[in-house]
């Protein structure tokens, strides 16, 4: 082969690995939910992934002389808010609950979460959505704030 056709034959090679990147990134979900500063909320209720989709999730704790709260943020199975919201108060009577566990409460329909997040702080996780289209909640498990911070993850096909 000529030097000049290796070339272009090199930068085409190049220019595909370019499109099939850009194609990955698109495909990803990239969502942010940011806690309210003085209110026991997250400031969207809902948001919609594929079966299947990558998904970049970050929680934001924002700093604010308002907020003294830490936060998380679960996605359980569908159906399980109370369940797990339930379960979270419960485990307040473990002294490491917060410290150590995040105020992740031990349950088989946790999928994802965060670290308790205290103000200032934010964190992204990464996660492969559910393959069966559902609604999936999602809250925070600091004991007291899933009755009224939570919304839904919508998983469709
Ligand atoms: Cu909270």
């Amino acid at each position: 082969m000529k030097p000049v056709l290796l070339f272009f034959s090199a930068a085409l090679v190049v220019a595909t690995l370019c499109f099939a990147a850009d194609d990955e990134k698109a495909d990803v979900a990239e969502i942010t939910i940011t806690a309210h500063k003085s209110e026991l909320l997250y400031d969207i209720k809902e948001f919609t992934v594929k079966t299947g989709q990558e998904v970049k999730l970050t929680l934001v704790n924002p700093a604010d002389s308002l907020n003294l709260q830490p936060h998380n943020l679960l996605i359980i199975e569908p159906g399980t808010l109370e369940d797990v919201g339930m379960a979270a108060d419960a485990e307040l009577t473990d002294p490491t609950f917060l410290s150590d566990r995040h105020a992740v409460p031990t349950s088989n329909y946790v999928l994802h979460h965060t670290k308790l997040l205290l103000p200032g702080e934010s964190e992204t996780i990464e996660f492969t959505a559910p393959t069966y289209a559902d609604d999936y909640p999602f809250l925070c498990s600091y004991p007291g704030h899933w009755a009224v911070m939570n919304g839904v993850m919508v998983v469709e096909e």
